[in-house]
């Protein structure tokens, strides 16, 4: 997998289109072409990406238009369906934080949404971004029955807008 085509094409779709003067749509699509085009590479190498890229992070959709699944800081409706999370989800991240995440709870920061693992590996490999991971538990079934929405990427993230200090352990 192309490392670098796939970070480039995750900081054009997620974060800075206008750098690459790319206007995404409503729910954060461009042309493929067009796309490829911008970031001075061929459709083929981007298209390779989209196949091969480990978390999944993009879709290519059967009208030829590209997107990220997940991630933004740029304003996009993804028009994800609310869905049921299972009774408990995983949020890796490290223990400098956790003073301030048991005391106001997990946070969405810059992003649309705080990421939820649905297994403990994955949240092990998020938290290790950024040092000696640490893995919380999440209560969402119980946040689920309690009104909160969840919805989960088309690449297994799920989402959710924030949680509250009472449901992590
Ligand atoms: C922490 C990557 C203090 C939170 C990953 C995290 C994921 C708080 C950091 C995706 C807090 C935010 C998202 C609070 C949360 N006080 N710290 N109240 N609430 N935090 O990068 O979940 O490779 O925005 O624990 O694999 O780390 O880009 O979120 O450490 O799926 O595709 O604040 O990004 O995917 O960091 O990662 P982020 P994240 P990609």
């Amino acid at each position: 997998m192309n490392t670098k085509l796939s970070k480039k094409m995750s900081f054009a779709l997620r974060h800075n289109p206008e750098a690459f003067s790319l206007t995404l749509s409503r729910s954060g699509w461009v042309p493929l072409t067009e796309f490829a085009a911008a970031l001075a590479v061929t459709p083929e190498e981007v298209f390779e990406v989209v196949e091969t890229d480990p978390k999944g992070r993009f879709t290519l959709n059967a009208e030829g238009l590209i997107r990220a699944n997940q991630g933004h800081t740029v304003a996009v409706d993804l028009e994800l369906a609310e869905l049921a999370p299972p009774e408990v989800l995983f949020h890796g991240t490290v223990a400098r934080f956790l003073p301030a995440i048991m005391e106001e709870g997990l946070k969405k920061g810059q992003r649309h949404a705080v990421h939820l693992s649905a297994a403990r590996e994955g949240a092990i490999e998020v938290g290790a971004r950024r040092g000696e991971p640490t893995v919380l538990s999440v209560a969402s079934g119980r946040m689920s029955r309690e009104g909160f929405t969840f919805f989960r990427s088309e690449n297994g993230v799920w989402l959710t807008d924030a949680v509250p200090p009472e449901f992590i352990s």
